[in-house]
């Protein structure tokens, strides 16, 4: 017995030492946000999660200083209506990037403390169940305008 513990503990410095050579195991791409409409006091931040190594891992939590809760959400079909739901954590398989995008996963803002306004940005803590915590910037975007009238050409 007491050598198998000595075994994990000298795997565990091993890992840990790993941890510290490598860049951050998970990359985090364009975080972003729609910018809120009037005096809605909710947002959702998105954005694509790729592990970089072959480790598996899991968001369990994020966390901002522009909302007073940040929780993890999905949207699911109840009949023919999507409703949003909160998430214990969200899978990052490697050579699989998982997308956080409007209609399906995303970081809910509950309680914003002010506005979310387009042109600004906000950091966002995420952290991962393996991988640790790691605070991006998240570019808040201008909420898309409604498709010009009169105006008959389309890219
Ligand atoms: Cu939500």
């Amino acid at each position: 017995m007491r050598r198998r513990i000595f075994l994990a503990s000298a795997l565990l410095a091993a890992s840990f030492s790993a941890a510290h050579a490598q860049p951050h195991p998970i990359e985090v791409q364009d975080p972003w946000a729609r910018a809120t409409l009037g005096q809605s006091r909710t947002g959702a931040a998105y954005l694509t999660l790729s592990a970089t190594g072959p480790a598996a891992d899991r968001l369990v939590a994020a966390s901002s200083p522009v909302a007073a809760k940040t929780e993890l959400h999905n949207h699911i079909m109840v009949g023919n209506v999507a409703q949003m739901r909160p998430v214990d954590a969200i899978e990052i398989a490697p050579g699989s990037p998982t997308l956080l995008q409007p209609g399906g996963l995303h970081i809910m803002l509950i309680d914003l403390k002010a506005p979310l306004q387009a042109g600004t940005s906000f950091p966002v803590t995420l952290t991962f169940e393996k991988a640790g915590a790691v605070t991006v910037q998240v570019a808040v975007r201008a909420n898309r305008p409604a498709a010009p009238v009169g105006h008959g050409h389309t890219h």
